[in-house]
């Protein structure tokens, strides 16, 4: 391939989450690097965000990126959640000049070719998402049915609270332009599992377009969510961002901050303030 083609595409940063992922993240990063290497026409990194790992994921992310120079990692003591890894993501690099930024999971749901299909994607909307419930999209290995009701629930509840009609917000694989970013990072601060509704919602107030697009994903063995805890969690957190864009949270913040941190910290989820809301 020439030099000049190389350099045509947008350039990508993908973010990877990741706690306790030794078993399951080495091939998924050995598997996005040789794929953009060999299908990918422009600049395209890997950043692994792990914290509280108890096991040896960061030495299973180093051995990957002694072989694959486009991967990094940055690590967080502190039990920062999912949604709290993003945004640690997000905050280092927003300013790094990539046009896009995206995320997927670390145990290889979304394969390679899936998240190459939002960059084919990318130019018509600012934020486009992978999505499990639209005509086309292919599943494999379903979640167990408890599960499956679960996310349809809080899909309900998503859409009630929010309306934002879009079918499926917690698909784990999303990219969003990076104007498109840095115009809502002051508003991310849901750090659970929950992320991706702020994300979203953020993204639609400030009156940025999102693009739903059918996608491939795998289920995989060993997940992270506990049911139980992790969907009282979300409910909190959708029903808390809820709040902070409502006109009464400027009435009640002053309740609310310190009752909400006081319920995080009885839950053991992770907690971040919000800087800023908007009514
Ligand atoms: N950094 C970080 N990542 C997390 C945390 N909890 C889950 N993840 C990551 O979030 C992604 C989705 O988790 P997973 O267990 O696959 O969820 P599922 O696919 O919805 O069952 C994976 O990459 C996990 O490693 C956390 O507390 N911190
Ligand atoms: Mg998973």
């Amino acid at each position: 391939m020439k030099m000049t083609e190389k350099m045509e595409g947008p350039s990508i940063l993908l973010l990877i989450p990741a706690y306790n992922e030794e078993e399951r993240i080495g091939p998924v990063l050995r598997e996005y690097a040789k794929y953009f290497k060999e299908h990918y026409a422009g600049e395209f990194n890997i950043v692994v965000v792990l914290n509280g790992c108890e096991d040896d994921t960061l030495g299973v992310v180093k051995t990957a990126q002694k072989e694959h120079s486009e991967i990094r990692y940055l690590n967080y003591e502190e039990p920062i959640g999912k949604g709290g890894a993003l945004i640690e993501g997000l905050h280092h690099f927003h300013e790094a000049n990539y046009d896009y930024i995206g995320y997927v999971d670390a145990d290889g749901a979304t394969q390679p070719p899936a998240f190459h299909d939002l960059i084919k994607h990318c130019r018509e909307a600012d934020c486009v998402i992978g999505s499990r419930w639209l005509p086309g999209s292919v599943i494999h290995q379903p979640q167990e049915s408890r599960r499956r009701f679960a996310s349809r629930c809080f899909h309900v509840l998503v859409q009630t609270l929010f309306w934002m009609s879009i079918k499926d917000t917690q698909c784990g694989a999303k990219l969003i332009r990076r104007e498109a970013i840095e115009a809502v990072l002051s508003h991310l601060a849901l750090a659970d599992m929950a992320f991706d509704i702020n994300l979203l919602y953020s993204l639609k107030k400030k009156g940025f377009t999102i693009l739903e697009i059918p996608t491939e994903w795998t289920d995989k063995i060993g997940t992270k969510v506990v049911l139980g805890k992790t969907s009282l969690v979300m409910f909190l957190s959708v029903v808390r961002l809820r709040i902070i864009y409502s006109f009464i949270y400027k009435h009640i913040e002053f309740i609310l901050s310190p009752f909400s941190e006081w319920i995080y910290k009885c839950l053991a989820a992770p907690h971040r303030k919000f800087k800023g809301h908007e009514s």
